[in-house]
């Protein structure tokens, strides 16, 4: 077993498979989620399943969270028998959720004031797929020193890890990179309709278009999905959405213009209105196909 101690919150699509990598790698890992049945399999590989919060964050070195939102670390962190109440100076807290950059930054301080505990915001990209195959791409921000002294940690989860600034830069980065996933995804989406009514053979276009400007990961994931109408659950329109307009309100804030990104939120929510918002990103093509 590896010396550092690991517990891990939030075991939905990203972080189950993220704990598998690290259970694979020999690391003792402590698992905590609201729904205590994603746990099942996990602890079939060897996770321990904690009672409570109290119970994961008393026996780890390092705390990670890997959550829907900025309203559900708030919570999990600062609610109630949350984590910063059982925190200590000697722990780290990992962040893998995308929230709101400002907001990451001041929960960074908060949990530094009410125990000492410090928080690295490390926000991913890669998907279920880079999730499974840790070949995750992170974005950190927090202190440096603390960032460095649990490197180890990363290893078994991502092939790059990028040291952004301080606290919030890595969430702020991660901003940037989903305005370019979520535009990618739409036109994608449209193309594929426009595609297959005009009697391109779609199914043909992830190895056509491999390699050539077009391409991108997103495009190897979704084009075939979109082909085949395969909806299975990777990535959750919901949670894209909840990027975009978080780079949205960035923009107002500080008075950058982002048009297409204002209008990727536009499409992203009407997808999620039209019945979507827990469907696979691939569902994005519906939108644009000739009703039947
Ligand atoms: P999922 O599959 O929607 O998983 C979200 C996780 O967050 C899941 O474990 C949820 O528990 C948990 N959650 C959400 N709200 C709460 C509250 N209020 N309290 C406790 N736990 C909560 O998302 P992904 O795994 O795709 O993405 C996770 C993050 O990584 C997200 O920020 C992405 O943008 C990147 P549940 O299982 O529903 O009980």
């Amino acid at each position: 077993m590896k010396d550092l101690k690991i517990g891990f919150v939030g075991l939905g699509l990203m972080g189950r498979p993220m704990v598998s990598r690290l259970l694979a790698e020999n690391y003792s890992v402590v698992v905590w989620n609201r729904t205590p049945e994603k746990a099942q399999t996990l602890v079939g590989e060897g996770a321990k399943l904690a009672s409570d919060i109290a119970d994961l964050v008393c026996n780890v070195d390092v705390v990670m969270t890997c959550l829907s939102d900025t309203a559900a670390v708030e919570d999990l962190v600062f609610g109630v028998q949350g984590i910063a109440q059982f925190g200590a100076p000697e722990k780290t807290l990992i962040d893998f959720s995308s929230i709101d950059p400002l907001a990451s930054k001041e929960f960074a301080l908060r949990l530094q004031q009410q125990c000492e505990m410090q928080w690295i915001d490390a926000p991913v990209s890669g998907g279920t797929a880079g999730a499974k195959a840790g070949t995750l791409i992170i974005m950190a921000g927090g202190n440096v020193d603390r960032l460095e002294s649990v490197r180890e940690v990363f290893d078994p989860l991502c092939s790059r890890l990028t040291y952004m600034g301080g606290a919030g830069a890595g969430q702020m980065t991660k901003l940037c990179n989903q305005m370019v996933v979520a535009c990618n995804s739409l036109v994608i989406a449209e193309m594929m309709a426009l595609g297959r009514s005009a009697g391109v053979d779609v199914g043909c276009l992830p190895e056509a278009l491999a390699g050539g400007f077009a391409d991108s990961i997103p495009f190897q994931i979704l084009a075939p999905q979109m082909a085949a109408h395969d909806f299975t659950l990777k990535w959750k329109v919901a949670t894209l959405l909840k990027d975009i307009d978080g780079a949205v309100q960035m923009a107002e804030k500080l008075q950058s213009e982002t048009p297409m990104s204002r209008k990727g939120s536009d499409l992203l929510r009407a997808c999620a209105e039209a019945g979507n918002s827990d469907r696979d990103l691939s569902s994005l093509i519906t939108m644009y196909e000739p009703s039947a």
